[in-house]
């Protein structure tokens, strides 16, 4: 930010105190901790928000699920109630309330950032944000959690054989399934808990993107393996109450609209930019990084075609073909 825009706002600010209008400070939450790229967005947002509307908006970040009683999954459902004016959270997290969501997180659905933005930032999301606006969230735009590498403390794991056993942590239902396909024991835990549960060694392991979670998480403390295995891919998005939208007038939906896509777009870029440099931050912290080979991948989406298939028929075979159609036109 420059100063000039700085002072732009500070002024309109300023203009507006003195005109007695206060601030309207919408409430965001968010289920990870502050130091994630994720509260970085919501806060670029609000700094964005604030500029735009002349400071006659503004934005409060609660991370750690604090809002929802720290029930990671309970967020996008108050928001849809109207309980809660924003939200950021990633698609797996809304699979509860529309199992549609699942839909990204399809093991191996995506082979890279291109395709995973040939469906995030092109129509193939339009159904998606339809589903989300029937159960009263509107999606502002789509940022990014990532593709989610798996640690543990364990073994190194290079083959599906490696995951026989072993005791993690997973984000939601789907991935229970896809666990189970490998042989694991896998077990639902909130986010806010596992830090502590790895910590006290009450599971194994867990499967978290790099640059948006693991590194500002410091789950590297925690962890001896990291596999790079992208199994599964996890979009964010930045969504407001229907109610509280439909009560914006026009220029200020405007405005939002602006703020929310830079926000997530510089959210975007800067948890693949973790992410890019993390596996060397990584090695240097002590965590052996394995990167499976193209034959390696294929063989852990053989095994996991099981739960790829049982949740393509739970998010609708319709949707999941619009999206492998967006993924194959990338190549
Ligand atoms: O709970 C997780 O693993 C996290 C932070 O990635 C999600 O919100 C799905």
């Amino acid at each position: 930010m420059n100063m000039t825009r700085i002072s732009l706002a500070a002024l309109a600010a300023w203009t507006l105190m003195a005109l007695g209008a206060q601030a309207e400070t919408l409430r965001l939450s968010h289920n990870v901790g502050d130091t994630t790229t994720w509260q970085r967005g919501a806060e670029k947002f609000g700094e964005l928000l604030s500029e735009k509307t002349g400071g006659a908006y503004d934005v409060r970040v609660f991370p750690n699920a604090q809002l929802s009683g720290g029930d990671q999954m309970r967020q996008a459902e108050m928001v849809g109630r109207g309980a809660l004016d924003l939200v950021v959270t990633s698609a797996i997290n809304v699979t509860p309330l529309a199992p549609e969501l699942a839909v990204f997180s399809l093991p191996y659905l995506y082979a890279n950032y291109d395709q995973v933005d040939a469906t995030t930032q092109g129509e193939a999301i339009r159904p998606i944000e339809e589903i989300l606006l029937s159960k009263g969230i509107k999606v502002l735009a789509w940022g990014e959690n990532g593709f989610r590498e798996l640690t543990n403390n364990t073994r190194p794991v290079r083959s599906p054989e490696d995951m026989r056993g072993l005791n993690l942590r997973v984000a939601g239902p789907m991935y229970i399934d896809v666990m189970n396909a490998l042989g694991a024991n896998p077990q639902q835990m909130q986010w806010s808990e596992t830090l502590t549960a790895l910590q006290q060694g009450v599971v194994d392991g867990q499967e978290n993107p790099i640059g948006a979670v693991i590194i500002p998480q410091q789950v590297y403390e925690m962890q001896k393996y990291l596999t790079t295995w992208h199994y599964s891919y996890d979009p964010l998005f930045l969504g407001i109450s229907i109610a509280k939208w439909d009560s914006l007038d026009a220029e200020t939906q405007a405005q939002m609209q602006e703020a929310a896509t830079e926000a997530m777009a510089w959210q975007r870029k800067i948890s693949r930019e973790g992410t890019a440099e993390g596996v060397a931050f990584l090695r240097e912290q002590g965590v052996e990084v394995y990167e499976p080979t193209p034959e390696e991948l294929a063989a852990f989406r053989t095994a996991t075609q099981p739960a790829f298939d049982t949740w393509a028929e739970r998010v609708g075979p319709e949707l999941v073909k619009s999206f492998q159609d967006a993924v194959a036109a990338v190549n």
